[in-house]
């Protein structure tokens, strides 16, 4: 058993709350780690707003940290005190059929288990007076100390600061792998918000030598960094309302080949099919819509050769494919530092939420030390 400092959430709608809790050791197939610094993501404050269905309060949150192996528990194979990890949301058995069918990144071995909050024992590692607090997301990386499966920690290279590349733990990668796994050289493309995710598509797409790069956003305010990541074009979703799709389409002569919707709004994922080229154009989603909710189109949308899909974490497989993007960022090709807005103690960790609320932050990260 040991100490650390947590953020915990007791129940939706209440601030989180700094304190110490008690830290089991790791199981079978598990590893303790030391969490060095966690980036703070919108699906965080889902749960902390009571609109994440696979949270069980109370809990720890964050997904999107960086540390390092403290303890290894039996069973465990390639991890050794001293390695540094990246938790990993979506898992990588390497042994299921998703794993083995070369078709996903996708990885549902212990997915039961962590929407419940726990390991895929069926416990928690965390305590706190007495009562036990769950897992989020089977990372909580608020947690000065959190225990994570094997199959969720992607070992990455000593050298890579992990107050930085914690990022690669939800945010750049679900931008900046979407953007490479689905874009073709001299591509056209569009990104629909420019938030922490759609920045990353946009830097993603630099990378893999798109044409047009055009942003869409209701704010002008990351216009900044968006231009500096690559963004070739803005459209004002404001300013436009009601032509949007149509200016776009004049941009990229008569349609993109790839639209990418960041903001989670039903009525933005229907822009972005719309604006996609009628043969060939992808429209690709990675916000999160609200609970419940459902999207139409007409059938001839899709019927010329239009695809509409989804990704998931970037379609990156986390213990085999994050350390390629690592190595973009130590070789100077993605930039992560431009986009860490805040730095953060974790007793400021609601401040943080706050900004991200509030729209003034791009990435708050928390650093532990
Ligand atoms: C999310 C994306 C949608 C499914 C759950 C995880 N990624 C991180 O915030
Ligand atoms: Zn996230």
């Amino acid at each position: 058993m040991i100490r650390s400092r947590a953020a915990v959430c007791i129940g939706p709608n209440t601030p989180l709350v700094v304190q110490e809790i008690d830290v089991a050791p790791p199981g079978f197939g598990e590893a303790l780690v030391e969490i060095v610094a966690s980036g703070l993501c919108h699906t965080d404050l889902t749960a902390l707003d009571g609109m994440n269905a696979s949270s069980v309060y109370p809990l720890v949150p964050g997904h999107e940290g960086a540390g390092r192996v403290v303890e290894v528990g039996e069973g465990v194979r390639d991890l050794k005190p001293g390695d540094h990890v990246i938790p990993l949301y979506g898992p990588e058995c390497k042994e299921c059929r998703m794993c083995l069918s070369g078709r996903t990144n996708l990885c549902w071995t212990i997915k039961p288990t962590r929407d419940r909050g726990v390991m895929p024992d069926g416990t928690s590692r965390f305590r706190c007076d007495d009562a036990s607090v769950h897992h989020f997301m089977g990372t909580s990386t608020l947690s000065r100390y959190t225990v994570v499966p094997e199959i969720a920690l992607a070992k990455v290279r000593p050298d890579a600061p992990l107050d930085k590349v914690c990022l690669f733990g939800c945010g750049v990668t679900t931008g900046v792998g979407a953007a490479l796994s689905e874009i073709r050289a001299g591509d056209d493309v569009a990104v629909f918000g420019l938030g922490g995710i759609g920045i990353n598509v946009v830097q993603g797409a630099r990378l893999a030598g798109a044409r047009r790069i055009i942003g869409i956003d209701v704010t002008e305010r990351k216009n900044d960094l968006a231009i500096a990541y690559g963004m070739t074009d803005f459209v004002h979703a404001g300013r436009e309302a009601g032509r949007v799709v149509q200016a776009i389409r004049e941009i990229a002569s008569g349609g993109v080949d790839v639209a990418f919707e960041c903001t989670g709004l039903v009525p933005v994922m229907r822009q972005a099919f719309d604006c996609c080229q009628p043969a060939w154009g992808t429209a690709v989603l990675l916000g999160v819509e609200p609970p419940g909710a459902e999207m139409g189109f007409p059938p001839v949308g899709v019927r010329y050769g239009r695809t509409i899909k989804g990704s998931y974490f970037g379609g990156v497989k986390g213990r085999s494919g994050l350390g390629r993007l690592v190595d973009f960022y130590m070789d100077g090709r993605l930039d992560l530092d431009r986009q860490i807005t805040h730095t953060l103690q974790l007793e400021e960790v609601n401040h943080g939420f706050d900004l991200m609320r509030a729209g003034e932050s791009v990435r708050s990260v928390v650093r532990f030390e």
